[in-house]
Order: structure tokens, then C-alpha cells, then sequence
């Protein structure tokens, strides 16, 4: 005896015979009732099925004469394991078109089309492969608190928190902690965990709550170090999706390229350089905006390449970026113009970062826990993070980044 369980994705009379067909996470299956092979209780029960209602369904699978499957489910038996309720605020059988906010208000409606289901599937496969190209090259896996009292990132704001009597926030990186993960002797470490940013803008590549990969690593010469880590985790976790995704892939209609490395380089001033030649009234010295990244994106793609870092930037980045004269050895990685990571070489030395802080308009009194690893013995060190999100949608094709986080948080939504 053969059995599904799943949900009632549709009914279908044709008169002398009936059909149900019934999703699962597996996919979609086709019970089929001819009038004169099934019971007639079971024939008049299926009239009372409703879409969503959850149900087990017992019987004999056979080879199907159909165009959409290749077996079919004679059912003996048809259990309702619980009702769905009627009209239903969304379609999952994706018949009826539904507005991005539609969706996300009902979620978990959304979450039942096969589409959806793909999404996060190939999300999980890019995690899990990332996850395996870093421990093969020796990372240790580390969560940091995602409370903090000083802000890393200059220019993001941040969500305050009130911790008891104290003033706290939620972490816009894990930046300051993978360094002392680094002061700590870990030498290779990585997260992957979330970032708060109470970034105003709302647009279809921000997210109030984004997902991030973080690596650091300890006695580096230089970037190039941490830069060919990422761009072969890229690599890698590009082709376990490939391998074990296919099915998705076709669900959702897209065919991807394993990115070959390495990875075009171009620095800054060639950005500079190009976007000027494009007749774009930018200076040295300002940050490459979206519209910026866009004609960067445009003539990489131009010249084959997908995925690119720009490098060298000027020496404002952040600072805890090891500055050298006007430049500083911080990266990015963008793809078809979508900044996905930043990362670097960071300051090792503590008069360094000292003046890196007073450079920057901070007070170093306020990064005291911060500074103090910086004197008792700290290697040369740099790391990344790398946007989930963002990069998800970009291997998509997906056009907003809220398709890729099961419950997006932005300037209007905190609910569901
Ligand atoms: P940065 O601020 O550039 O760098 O963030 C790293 C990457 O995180 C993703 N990201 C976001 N994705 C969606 N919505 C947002 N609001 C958002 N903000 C950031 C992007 C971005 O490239 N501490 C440094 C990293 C480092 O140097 O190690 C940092 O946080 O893909």
C-alpha cells in the first residue's frame, strides 16, 4: 500500500473520472479516481475536498498516461488530516496572481507554491556549501552577540535596544568581534548570522534584517589573501548548488554559469576612471553610488564577468581598513553591479587604529574594549561579509531582495 500526505493543491471532475492533485514538499502528485476502479464513497467524497485541506491519501501508485506525471495514486482510502479554511487569502497553486505584499502577508501561504519552495531550498544548498568550503579550508564556525553598545559601521544606523538601565543596540556587523575572535588565536573564523541596519532607504536590495557570511583570518600578507577565499567559496558553493539543485533551477526557470576563478580585479581609480569616460561627473575620493555600480556592472558584464572586486579604494572606506598613503586595502565584491561583499585587510597595529578612529571623527574612549585587543599581541588580520540576501538574488535572477529571507523586515513591515 502506497501513501501521500499533503495538501489538496486542486480537484479536477471530468466526469467519469476525478482527480486530485496533492503537494507536497517533494513536489506535486496526481491521485486519480475513474468512477469505475474506485469506490463510489470515495468518488462523492473527493466533491468535498477544498483547496489547502491537508489530507493522507492511500492506495496504488501506477504508470500515468498523463503529460504532467509520470505515475499515478488509485486511491483506496482519502483521510482529511484537517480542513482548510475557504476563501483563502492566496493561491498557492499560483493561479491567481498576487502582489510581493499579498505574499508577504501571508506568508506561509507563499511559502507552500513550489517556487518559493525552490528558493529557499537553493538558499539552503549555498549555505551548506559555503559552510563546507570554509571548514575545509579550517574555519571555525563562532556566533558573537548580536547586542552591542558601539556602532562598527559608520554611516548605517543603528536600532536601539533598552538593555535595563543600560543603552544598547542591535549588531550592524559582526566586524568588531570577528577581530577579537582573531586577538583570540582562532586564526580562521566565520559566521553566519544577521545583521540590524536601520538604514531609511527602502528599495528592492535592502533589508532592515539581512543574513551574512563573515569571515577573518589571521596573519594574511595582504587582501589578495581574503579575496581569494571568497572568490573560491563563490566558486564552490556555486557548483554544489548546480550539482544538487536542478530540479529548482528548473522550477524556477533559471540556468547558471559556475563562475570561473579568479575573479576580474579593477581598483578604484580604474572605477573612477570608466564612469568618468562615461561621461559621469564623479571625483576622487566620493563612493561609488548605485547608479555608479550600475555602469561598472554594465561594462563588466560587457567584458564576461559576472562577478568582479574593486579594490584600492581611498583611504576614507571604514577604518578599521589598514589605510596605505590615500588609498587603504579594503575591497568589494560586486555582481552585475550589486555590491554583495566588503572586506579587507584590517589595522593590526594600535597607534593605527587609534588615528584611524580620531580620523574618522570618533572618539577612542568609546572603543575601549575594542582597542584593548590591539595591544596585547594581534596578527595581521582581514575578513568580509558577504550579503546572503543580495547574493541569492543576484544567482536568481530574482528582482527584489525580499524574495530571498522568509519573513523580510523593511521601513513598513515587522509583521508576519
Ligand atoms: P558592509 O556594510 O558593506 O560591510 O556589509 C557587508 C555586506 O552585507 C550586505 N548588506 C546588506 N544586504 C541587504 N540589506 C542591507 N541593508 C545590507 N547591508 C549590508 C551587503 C554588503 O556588501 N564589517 C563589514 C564587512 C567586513 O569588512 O568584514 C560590513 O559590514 O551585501
Amino acid at each position: 500500500m502506497d501513501s501521500i500526505k499533503g495538501w489538496v493543491h486542486e480537484v479536477r471532475d471530468i466526469g467519469g473520472i476525478k482527480f486530485v492533485i496533492v503537494r507536497n514538499r517533494n513536489g506535486l502528485y496526481q491521485v486519480t479516481l475513474p468512477k469505475k476502479k474506485v469506490s463510489e464513497d470515495i468518488f462523492s467524497f473527493v466533491d468535498t475536498l477544498s483547496r489547502e485541506d491537508v489530507i493522507e491519501v492511500s492506495g496504488t501508485f501506477q504508470e500515468a498516461r498523463s503529460r504532467d506525471f509520470s505515475t499515478e495514486l488509485i486511491p483506496d482510502d482519502i483521510r482529511i488530516i484537517n480542513k482548510s479554511a475557504t476563501p483563502l487569502p492566496l493561491d498557492p497553486s499560483e493561479k491567481v496572481h498576487a502582489e510581493l505584499d499579498t505574499r508577504l502577508d501571508n506568508r506561509f501561504l507563499d511559502i507552500r507554491r513550489p517556487a518559493i519552495q525552490a528558493i529557499f531550498k537553493v538558499r539552503h544548498a549555498l549555505i551548506k556549501h559555503a559552510r563546507d568550503y570554509l571548514d575545509s579550508q579550517g574555519f571555525l564556525e563562532i556566533h558573537t552577540s548580536k547586542i552591542i553598545s558601539t556602532a562598527s559601521e559608520g554611516g548605517t544606523e543603528l536600532f536601539p535596544v533598552k538593555y535595563f538601565e543600560k543603552q544598547a543596540y542591535l549588531t550592524q556587523s559582526p566586524q568588531l568581534y570577528k577581530q577579537m575572535a582573531m586577538a583570540g588565536g582562532f586564526e580562521r573564523t566565520y559566521e553566519i548570522a544577521w545583521y540590524f541596519r536601520a538604514e531609511d532607504h527602502n528599495t528592492t536590495r535592502h533589508l532592515n534584517e539581512a543574513t551574512a557570511i563573515d569571515i577573518e583570518m589571521s596573519f594574511i600578507e595582504s587582501e589578495e589573501d581574503i579575496m581569494q577565499v571568497l572568490e573560491q567559496l563563490i566558486h564552490h558553493a556555486i557548483k554544489g548548488v548546480v550539482n544538487d539543485c536542478q530540479d529548482e533551477l528548473e522550477t524556477l526557470g533559471v540556468e547558471i554559469k559556475v563562475p570561473s576563478v579568479p575573479f576580474k580585479r579593477i581598483s578604484y581609480d580604474e572605477a573612477i576612471e570608466l564612469l568618468q569616460g562615461k561621461g559621469m561627473a564623479i571625483e576622487w575620493g566620493e563612493d561609488l553610488g548605485t547608479e555608479s555600480e550600475r555602469i561598472i556592472g554594465e561594462e563588466m558584464v560587457t567584458q564576461g564577468h559576472e562577478y568582479y572586486f574593486i579594490k584600492r579604494y581611498p583611504r576614507n572606506k571604514v577604518f578599521y581598513i589598514q589605510p596605505e598613503g590615500r588609498y587603504c586595502r579594503g575591497f568589494d565584491l560586486d555582481c552585475k553591479g550589486l555590491e554583495l561583499t566588503s572586506g579587507g585587510q584590517r589595522c593590526h597595529e594600535y597607534d593605527t587604529i587609534v588615528e584611524r578612529i580620531e580620523e574618522f571623527g570618533m572618539n577612542p574612549d568609546n572603543f575601549e574594549d575594542y582597542l584593548k585587543i590591539f595591544r596585547y599581541g594581534m596578527p595581521t588580520h582581514g575578513g568580509f561579509g558577504f550579503g546572503l540576501e543580495r547574493w541569492l538574488m543576484m544567482i536568481l535572477d530574482l528582482k527584489n531582495v525580499r524574495e530571498c529571507i522568509l519573513f523580510p523586515r523593511d521601513r513598513h513591515r515587522t509583521t508576519p
